[in-house]
């Protein structure tokens, strides 16, 4: 059983214990969130982690416990879990359907269910429809058009996966298929070569001598549900984690162009077609053909763009937003590289909603090889965070004085906050305090609703203070959970601008905020980005790589990233 199951399995326990009549601790429904968070991000499966070293090793995991390991021993041996499907009687409803809706949550999707015995979508729709939800208590006639708009942005994202599930499982399916020695070559193409944001389908192309062996191979690989096509050269089957993968066996003389075109995007390949048209080629998947119907230089994408008189273009640019005509320029910028990170600039601890101690999120950020990272616990307002206030983060701050000094400078922990910006623009933390931490990350997590003035009034009014270094997830959009609320993020950058702050690409797979044309449309200004992972645990710490496929599709280059610059010159820019 993958982990996104898990963990989806988890949440949804947590959800019916949160509504359920029989009085349930708190704190036993944060377990099960915390377990599903972190089995949801982990990047390793959990079904291994249990088969090398059962329960024990299950609960060196941050946030699992005795029970929670159980239940995951259970899911592994038998397919199921009692507890749930005790649960599931009670509430016969699909609450995973109805919580996809972003805007209604467990609770209310339990008081539609007892009051009009919603049960899915389909009868939501139907409740909504005929007006019967605005006459309910607490919810009122706007909560419909809320529901509404929520159910078409669920309708609409059905069926793409975030590119942090999608990714890891890929890339463990190409390991596999390279292990066995059945093929030359092998790679993800598609919109997850691209770092798209969410993946429809994965695309895996290899090359090799007995397409019968690998596909053979393919389909049986841990992964696969079932196998829905299969013809001489292509399978494409359904994986577990709930999305479809094709694989495609490739000739040494057609791999280059099936690269290319698979890569995509569409629009990208329908412009270099043209460009093939007007040089006398044809270009398509099976290779580049000169007008003897020669191919003449479909082994490689690089060829072939050479043929074409294009430079190569990073698999993130290639989205038809003008990078063919910079190509044809040879102006292709060199965009920043995972290599080019030295540092996180947000991460969290176990002082507030994190699960890490200091000490192990040091110990994490050394072994990826980092400067410096910045510690940025929650702050008081944020309370189902645990946020902290002056006094706590002054008794913090001496911890992690103790901790560089252990360090002696192998590592440099930058003190800061993941401040709140109130309602009003003003901040959730005294002047005083804050002129005290050497990286002040802002943001917004309350009042989602204002409208595009107030809102954008407020997060200038909050970088005006001057002591904000990093605006976090500027849009606050989850994806396909959350819109973003309403900003003027043009405004936004202009203040960002006159009081040197960086704006965030948030690394977190269901974050990635700002997003690629965001960054577009941000960057003219004289700004820096900071790609932060948002680490909660320790295994977070990996989704650098996430922000940067973002930075990579905004067209960023090294020198506009906060956290690409050494300490020194880090501490400069941060200096107020
Ligand atoms: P996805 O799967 O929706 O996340 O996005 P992609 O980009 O992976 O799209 P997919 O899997 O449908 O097809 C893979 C690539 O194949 C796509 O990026 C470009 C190429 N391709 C697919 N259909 C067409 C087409 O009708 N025309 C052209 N020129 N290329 C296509
Ligand atoms: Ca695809
Ligand atoms: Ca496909």
């Amino acid at each position: 059983m993958d982990n996104k199951t898990i963990a989806d399995l988890l949440d949804e326990i947590a959800d019916m214990l949160s509504v359920d009549e029989t009085p349930t601790s708190r704190f036993e429904v944060r377990a099960y969130r915390t377990a599903a968070l972190t089995i949801g991000t982990l990047q390793e499966p959990v079904e291994e982690i249990y088969k090398k070293g059962g329960t024990k090793e299950l609960m060196e995991l941050p946030g699992v416990g005795k029970t929670i390991a159980s239940h995951i021993e259970e899911l592994v041996k038998t397919g199921k879990l009692m507890k749930y499907q005790k649960l599931k009687k009670k509430f016969p409803i699909k609450m995973a359907e109805l919580t996809s809706i972003p805007g209604l949550g467990a609770k209310r999707a339990f008081i539609l269910y007892k009051k009009l015995g919603v049960k899915d979508i389909a009868t939501l729709k139907t409740a909504i429809s005929k007006h019967k939800i605005s006459k309910l208590e607490g919810f009122g006639e706007k909560s419909e058009e809320v529901l509404l708009k929520g159910i078409e942005i669920q309708q609409s994202s059905k069926g793409r996966m975030l590119l942090g599930d999608a990714l890891p499982i890929a890339e463990g399916m190409i390991k596999k298929i390279i292990a066995s020695g059945l093929v030359k070559k092998a790679l993800v193409a598609g919109s997850a070569r691209r770092m798209r944001e969410t993946v429809g389908d994965l695309d895996i192309l290899v090359i090799a001598n007995n397409a019968d062996k690998v596909m053979e191979f393919f389909t049986k690989l841990d992964n696969v549900e079932r196998v829905v096509a299969k013809g001489p050269t292509r399978t494409a089957v359904w994986l577990k984690i709930g999305i479809g993968c094709d694989l495609r066996v490739l000739e040494p003389e057609n791999f280059g162009a099936a690269v290319q075109y698979f890569t995509g995007s569409r629009d990208h390949n329908i412009q270099t077609r043209k460009i093939a048209i007007e040089k006398g080629y044809k270009l398509n998947e099976y290779g580049l053909f000169n007008k003897k119907g020669k191919n003449v230089g479909g082994e490689s994408e690089e060829k072939i763009y050479e043929m074409l008189g294009l430079q190569w273009m990073p698999p993130e640019m290639r989205e038809a937003r003008g990078e063919v005509e910079l190509a044809q320029k040879h102006k292709i910028p060199k965009l920043v590289e995972i290599g080019d990170i030295v540092g996180d600039m947000h991460t969290h601890t176990k002082e507030t909603d994190g699960m890490n101690t200091i000490d192990e999120v040091a110990e994490s950020a050394l072994k990826l090889g980092y400067e410096y990272f910045a510690t940025t616990n929650h702050t008081k307002s944020l309370g189902i965070a645990n946020g902290m206030d002056e006094s706590e983060f002054e008794r913090y701050f001496k911890k992690v004085d103790t901790l560089n000094e252990k360090l002696e400078g192998r590592i440099k922990i930058l003190k800061g906050a993941e401040l709140d910006i109130l309602k009003s623009g003003k901040l959730d933390l005294s002047n005083e305090c804050l002129k005290k931490m050497d990286c002040v990350v802002g943001a917004v997590h309350s009042s989602f609703q204002m409208n595009e003035n107030e809102m954008t009034e407020r997060v200038v009014r909050a970088l005006d203070s001057g002591l904000i270094h990093v605006l976090a997830h500027p849009t606050g959009r989850i994806i396909n959970e959350r819109v973003p609320y309403k900003i003027d993020l043009e405004k936004v950058a202009e203040a960002a601008e006159r009081n040197n702050v960086a704006l965030e690409i948030n690394a977190f797979p269901s974050r990635l905020d700002l997003n690629d044309s965001n960054i577009m449309l941000v960057s003219k200004y004289k700004i820096m980005f900071s790609i932060d992972t948002d680490a909660h645990n320790l295994d977070h710490l990996k989704f650098m790589r996430y922000g940067v496929g973002t930075a990579r599709r905004g067209w960023l280059t090294k020198d506009r990233i906060l956290n690409a610059l050494p300490l020194m010159k880090l501490m400069k820019k941060l200096a107020r």
